[in-house]
């Protein structure tokens, strides 16, 4: 997908860097107004700081769909929890007012109106939007997501074990069977029919299958390029980067796996460190590109003869491309195969 086309006005660099010194005296400015004493673990101050991230990318690029899709996920989120959108809605004017009352007027509008329109969109009943696609599903997905639901870890690993018994690729399993259940998991949590408690005891037993699954695979020797995957900062989501981790270690590759809410300087200083070929980024949020931003911009200044080529994946970098393209990505994968044959293509050898 190309950029898409920018239908707002954006903020210059001074303007994003006084939004973002601004977006925490925001979130404070409201406990004040509203006297209360709520902490920032509140439910709905934690709506209002996420409000702001989302905007920022819209604010920085003039593309308005970030902020349209936090507002219908949030929208979604609090109408299965039967709360009012009225809030939703004072919210985003409230934030309109603040900014307008703090920036400099030119500034203050682009800010004030990226709020209403993304509000005017993302708050209509008639709009639907969808949750993110994962890969088809095999029959056993749904048993798979039963014993998630379920907790039994014993009945999610028979499932995988009977797949690799009959031959099966651990990694299919992972991609048909494994991610759309999660995907399940987490629209069943929007829609307020699980709690966070049931989301982890299932994400737990799902850890627990990918690693039993990962020991009974037979990888190559690992002689092949060297890969370090690593979460953006502020993004917790590992699985998904644990899956591409364990593809490329079967596949032959050297691994380094950093897991979750890696800093951009981390993460650049063991790619370099590690002499990888290739640096992998999972991203689950549009805000979070920044951080890919900061570390193609840090590999950049190495000179180009050290320049290790970056390739961006998670539900942000599906759904938003683009985005991770204007941030220096130089590939840009979702699912395990197509990150497999992006880095292939990245260190220069064929795509398989
Ligand atoms: C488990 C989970 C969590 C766990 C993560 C635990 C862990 N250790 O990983 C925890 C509890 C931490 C969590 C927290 C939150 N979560 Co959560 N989470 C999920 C859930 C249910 C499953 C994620 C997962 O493992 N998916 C399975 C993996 C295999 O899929 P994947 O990540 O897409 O990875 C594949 C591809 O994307 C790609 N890929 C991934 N990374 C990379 C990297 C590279 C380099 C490449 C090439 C490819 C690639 O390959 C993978 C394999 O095919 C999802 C639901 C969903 N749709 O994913 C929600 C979900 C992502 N979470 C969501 C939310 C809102 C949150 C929170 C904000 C909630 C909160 N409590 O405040 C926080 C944010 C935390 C943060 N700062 O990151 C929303 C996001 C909504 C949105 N706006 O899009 C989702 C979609 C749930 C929902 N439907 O509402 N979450």
């Amino acid at each position: 997908m190309g950029f898409p086309e920018a239908s707002l006005s954006r903020l210059d660099r001074e303007g994003l860097d006084h939004y973002r010194a601004l977006r925490p005296l925001a979130v404070a400015a409201f406990v004040r107004a509203r006297k209360t004493d709520r902490s920032f673990g509140d439910p709905p101050l934690i709506d209002l700081a996420r409000h702001l991230e989302a905007l920022e990318p819209v604010l920085e690029f003039g593309v308005l769909h970030p902020m349209i899709d936090h507002l219908r996920w949030a929208a979604r989120f609090h109408r299965a929890r039967s709360d009012s959108l009225i809030q939703v809605s004072t919210d985003i004017d409230d934030l309109a007012d603040f900014f307008l009352a703090s920036m400099e007027p030119r500034r203050g509008s682009i800010v004030a109106d990226a709020l209403r329109a993304a509000r005017a969109v993302a708050l209509s009943p008639t709009v639907a939007h969808g949750p993110p696609v994962a890969p088809a599903r095999w029959l056993d997905t749904d048993a798979f997501r039963a014993a998630l639901l379920s907790g039994s870890r014993r009945v999610a690993l028979e499932l995988m074990n009977r797949h690799l018994d009959a031959d099966g690729d651990v990694t299919d399993f992972g991609a048909h069977v494994i991610q759309p259940a999660l995907y399940d998991i987490g629209q069943l949590w929007e829609g307020n029919k699980l709690s966070i408690a049931d989301e982890h005891v299932a994400t737990a037993i799902a850890r627990c299958v990918m690693i039993q699954g990962a020991l009974r695979a037979h990888g190559t020797l690992e002689a092949g390029p060297r890969i370090v995957l690593a979460c953006a900062e502020q993004n917790r989501h590992e699985i998904g980067l644990q899956m591409v981790a364990d593809a490329f270690r079967i596949a032959g590759w050297k691994v380094l796996f950093l897991g979750a809410d890696v800093p951009a300087g981390e993460a650049v200083h063991c790619a370099v460190d590690w002499r990888a070929d290739v640096l992998g980024v999972s991203v689950a949020f549009a805000h979070q590109m920044k951080s890919v931003g900061e570390i193609t911009e840090r590999l950049r200044s190495l000179g180009a003869d050290r320049r290790i080529p970056v390739v961006v994946g998670g539900i942000a970098a599906a759904r938003y491309p683009w985005l991770a393209r204007a941030k220096g990505a130089d590939a840009v994968a979702h699912h395990w195969r197509d990150s497999m044959s992006a880095a292939t293509r990245l260190v220069g050898g064929h795509s398989s």
